[in-house]
C-alpha cells in the first residue's frame, strides 16, 4: 500500500518537476495550467495523508519556479510567493471562511485587480534610483535583469519626490497583444518559431542575453505591490497602489475596493466579459484583504499569502486528443495539415479542429495521431496546439508526413523549393475550386451572404459551378432543389450574388483569386488603373511602375490574365453584367487630411482596406503602398508584416483601427 503511494509521489514529483522546467526554464509550457495545478493538488494531497513520505526535494516544498543556467541571480529579501488559484464562486467563498476563521468578525473589505498574463518582476529602488531589476525565479532567488528591464519605458528609472529611501516593488511585464502580432511577424522572417501567447513573449524577452535586443521587443508594465518590510507608508493596499502612482509607477486603472465576495464574484465576471476588449492579456482576477494590517494578521503559508487569491478565468486553454491529421487543400492547391480532435470545451465553444499550419510546424513540435496536446485561444480567435504533452504519447504513435498525392483530386503533390508549401498543381481539381469560390464570396473579396463554406460545397458538388463566372449563372429554381438549401435561402442566395454584381473592381480583383494579390494591392491595381481591363492589358513593367507593386506581383498578374481560362471566366462574368471598372466615386470628400499619407498593413477588426481606402481619400489624405519617411501614419491591423517593423524603425506614427476612425472624426 504504502510502496503504491510512495511510487505515485514520485512518479506526480517527476511529472511536475518536468513540467516546472517547462515552464519557467524552457518557457515553453506543454500543459495548461489547470492541468498542472491539479497535479500539483493531487501531490499535496497524497503528502497530507502520508507526511512520512514526503521528500525533502518535493516540488510542494518550495515556491515554485525555475532558473536557468547562465544568469546571475539575485535573492528576494523577501520571498515572491505564488498566488493560490480559485475556478469557481465556491472556492472564492471558501477563501473568505478561511479568513474569517482568523479575523473574526472584523470588518473586511477586498481590492480586486485583474491578473496580467506577462512576467512576475522585481525593481528596487535606492534613494528614488533604480538599481536592480529580477525575475521571480523560483520565488526565493531569482535573475538579476536591471539592463533588461531598464529599456522598458515605463519603468521609471528614477521616482518622484517623497518615495522610501529603499523601495522594492513588483509587478507583471507583459507584451500587449498588437505588439505580439507584430513581434510573430519579425520571428517568422528570421525563420524563428512564434510565441505562442504574450506570457512566453514577455518571459522570453526579459530573460534575454542582449538588453538591446529586450530594448527592441514592446513590453510594457504594470506594478501592484510594495515588498514591505515593516513600517509601510499605508493602512490598506489601494492606498498603496495610490501612493505608487504618485511615486512615477504604472499601476493598472481597473482595480476597485469592494465591500463582499459577492462584489468580488460580480468584477470577476464583470471582466470575463470585458476581457477580450483589453489591449492586453489577462487570466484572471486577483483578489486582496485590503487593510494591511489584516493581511500580516493572515500571513503566509510556505508557498502563497493568505490574504490574496487569485480567480482563474475557464481555461482558454485545454487538453484533448489527437484522432486523426488530414491535409486540406486551400485554393492556390497548398496541402494544410489539420487535427481533427476529441472534441474538447475551450472558451465555452467546442474545438473539434485546429489547423497545423503547415508540414514544418508539425514537425518542429512533432505532432502525432494519439497525441495528447494543448490547445490555446490567445486572445484572438483560432485555436492553436501548442504543445504535445510528450509524456502521453502512446508508444505506436507515428510521425506525420504530408500525402504525396492530393487527397481530394489524386494528383501528385509538389514541395515547392524555398517555401514551407506542398502543392497540388492539378487546375482541375475539385478541392481548390470549392476553396476559391469560397474565397471568392468571403467578407474581404465579393461579401455574398449565404454563400459560405458550405453551400460552395453543395454548388461544386452538384456540377453547378464549374469555374467562378458560374455564380453569376445560377438558376434559382435549381439551387432550391439542392439537398440542404431550402427555397428561401436560395432566394436570398441569388439576391446577394446579384447585388455583388455591383463591387467595387478592386474587390473583384482580390476575389477571382491573382495569386500574391490580397485585398490590399488589388486597392492599388484599381486605384492606378481604374478598370480589370486595364491592368489585364498591361505590361508588368507598367505594373511595377505602380508604387508598392514588386516584379514578383506584376509577373503574377501578367501571368493570370495572359491564360486563356482566366480571360474566359471574367468575359463570362462581364457578359452576365459583373461592374469591371470603376467610375469616379460620389462621395462627400473634405480636405481635413489633405497632406497626410497614410500606409495600411494587416487586417482590421471591422474595416475592409477598401472601405478604410475610402474613408481617408474622402477625408483628402492619401493611401499609398509602401512605408518611407514621408508616411505620416502607418495604420495596422492583425499580421501587420515588414510594413509596421518599418514604420517603426523610422519613427512613423502607428495607429490602430480604433485611432485611425478616431481621427477621422475627429478632423
Ligand atoms: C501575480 C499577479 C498579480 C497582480 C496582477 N497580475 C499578476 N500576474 C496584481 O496583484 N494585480 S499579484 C501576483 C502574485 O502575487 N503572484
Amino acid at each position: 500500500m504504502t510502496e503504491r503511494i510512495a511510487a505515485e509521489i514520485a512518479r506526480l514529483s517527476e511529472e511536475i518537476r518536468r513540467h516546472e522546467w517547462l515552464y519557467y526554464v524552457a518557457v515553453a509550457p506543454e500543459l495548461p495550467d489547470a492541468e498542472f495545478d491539479r497535479l500539483m493538488k493531487r501531490l499535496e494531497a497524497l503528502e497530507a495523508e502520508h507526511p512520512s513520505l514526503v521528500a525533502p526535494d518535493s516540488p510542494t516544498r518550495r515556491v515554485g519556479g525555475g532558473i536557468s543556467d547562465g544568469m546571475a541571480t539575485i535573492e528576494h529579501a523577501i520571498p515572491m510567493l505564488s498566488l493560490d488559484n480559485s475556478y469557481d464562486e465556491s472556492e472564492l467563498a471558501d477563501f473568505e471562511v478561511r479568513a474569517r476563521r482568523i479575523l473574526g468578525d472584523q470588518e473586511l473589505d477586498y481590492v480586486c485587480e485583474l491578473k496580467i498574463d506577462g512576467v512576475a518582476v522585481s525593481l528596487l529602488y535606492e534613494d528614488g534610483v533604480y538599481v536592480r531589476g529580477a525575475t521571480r525565479g523560483d520565488g526565493r532567488v531569482g535573475e538579476r535583469i536591471t539592463d533588461n528591464l531598464r529599456t522598458i519605458r515605463s519603468i521609471p528609472l528614477r521616482l518622484r519626490a517623497d518615495a522610501p529611501g529603499v523601495l522594492e516593488v513588483r509587478g507583471e511585464v507583459y507584451m500587449p497583444r498588437d505588439s505580439l502580432d507584430m513581434v510573430n511577424v519579425q520571428r517568422d522572417e528570421a525563420g524563428e518559431p512564434p510565441f505562442a501567447n504574450p506570457r512566453n513573449a514577455a518571459a522570453g524577452s526579459v530573460r534575454l542575453q542582449d538588453a538591446a535586443q529586450t530594448a527592441s521587443r514592446p513590453l510594457d508594465v504594470f506594478i501592484y505591490s510594495i515588498a514591505e518590510n515593516g513600517n509601510p507608508r499605508a493602512e490598506t493596499h489601494a492606498k498603496t497602489l495610490q501612493l505608487m502612482a504618485e511615486w512615477g509607477f504604472r499601476t493598472n486603472p481597473e482595480a476597485r475596493v469592494v465591500a463582499t465576495i459577492d462584489d468580488v464574484v460580480a468584477y470577476c465576471h464583470e471582466w470575463t466579459e470585458k476581457r477580450p476588449k483589453l489591449p492586453y492579456e489577462i487570466d484572471g482576477v486577483v483578489v486582496k484583504v485590503n487593510a494591511l494590517a489584516q493581511q500580516r494578521e493572515l500571513g503566509s503559508t510556505a508557498k502563497s499569502p493568505r490574504w490574496a487569491i487569485s480567480y482563474k478565468f475557464p481555461a482558454t486553454q485545454a487538453m484533448t486528443v489527437v484522432r486523426e491529421i488530414q491535409a486540406q487543400v486551400g485554393r492556390t492547391g497548398v496541402l494544410t495539415p489539420r487535427a481533427t480532435l476529441e472534441p474538447v470545451e475551450l472558451d465555452g465553444v467546442t474545438i473539434s479542429h485546429a489547423t497545423l499550419h503547415n508540414a514544418d510546424e508539425v514537425a518542429r513540435k512533432d505532432i502525432r495521431v494519439g497525441d495528447t496536446v494543448t490547445l490555446e485561444r490567445a486572445g484572438g480567435v483560432i485555436p492553436a496546439v501548442i504543445a504535445v504533452v510528450m509524456g502521453r504519447r502512446p508508444a505506436d504513435a507515428e510521425p506525420f508526413a504530408m500525402p504525396s498525392a492530393c487527397p481530394s483530386c489524386g494528383a501528385s503533390v509538389t514541395r515547392i523549393a524555398d517555401e514551407a508549401a506542398t502543392r497540388c498543381v492539378n487546375p482541375g481539381c475539385l478541392a481548390q475550386l470549392h476553396r476559391r469560390l469560397e474565397h471568392f464570396a468571403s467578407r474581404k473579396a465579393l461579401d455574398i451572404d449565404g454563400l459560405g463554406t458550405s453551400v460552395a460545397q453543395l454548388l461544386v458538388d452538384a456540377g453547378m459551378v464549374r469555374d467562378l463566372s458560374d455564380a453569376y449563372s445560377l438558376d434559382v429554381s435549381a439551387l432550391a432543389e439542392l439537398d440542404g438549401m431550402a427555397e428561401p435561402s436560395a432566394q436570398g442566395l441569388a439576391r446577394s450574388i446579384a447585388a455583388s454584381k455591383d463591387s467595387d473592381p478592386a474587390r473583384l480583383l482580390h476575389a477571382i483569386g491573382v495569386p500574391f494579390v490580397g485585398a490590399n494591392i488589388a486597392e492599388l491595381l484599381v486605384d492606378e488603373f481604374g478598370s480589370i481591363d486595364a491592368i489585364a492589358g498591361a505590361s508588368a513593367e507598367a505594373l511595377e511602375a505602380v508604387h508598392g507593386i514588386g516584379a514578383r506581383v506584376a509577373a503574377s498578374v501578367v501571368g493570370f490574365f495572359a491564360a486563356d481560362a482566366n480571360r474566359r471566366v471574367l468575359d463570362a462574368m462581364r457578359r452576365c453584367g459583373v461592374r469591371m471598372a470603376r467610375e469616379s466615386a460620389q462621395v462627400e470628400t473634405t480636405d481635413a487630411l489633405a497632406g497626410e499619407t497614410f500606409v495600411l498593413t494587416g487586417e482590421m477588426p471591422t474595416l475592409t482596406r477598401a472601405d478604410a481606402t475610402e474613408k481617408i481619400k474622402a477625408a483628402g489624405g492619401r493611401v499609398t503602398g509602401s512605408v518611407s519617411g514621408k508616411t505620416s501614419y502607418v495604420v495596422a491591423g492583425a499580421n501587420a508584416g515588414s510594413k509596421l517593423t518599418r514604420a517603426q524603425e523610422l519613427g512613423v506614427t502607428v495607429l490602430g483601427e480604433d485611432a485611425l476612425l478616431e481621427l477621422l472624426r475627429a478632423e
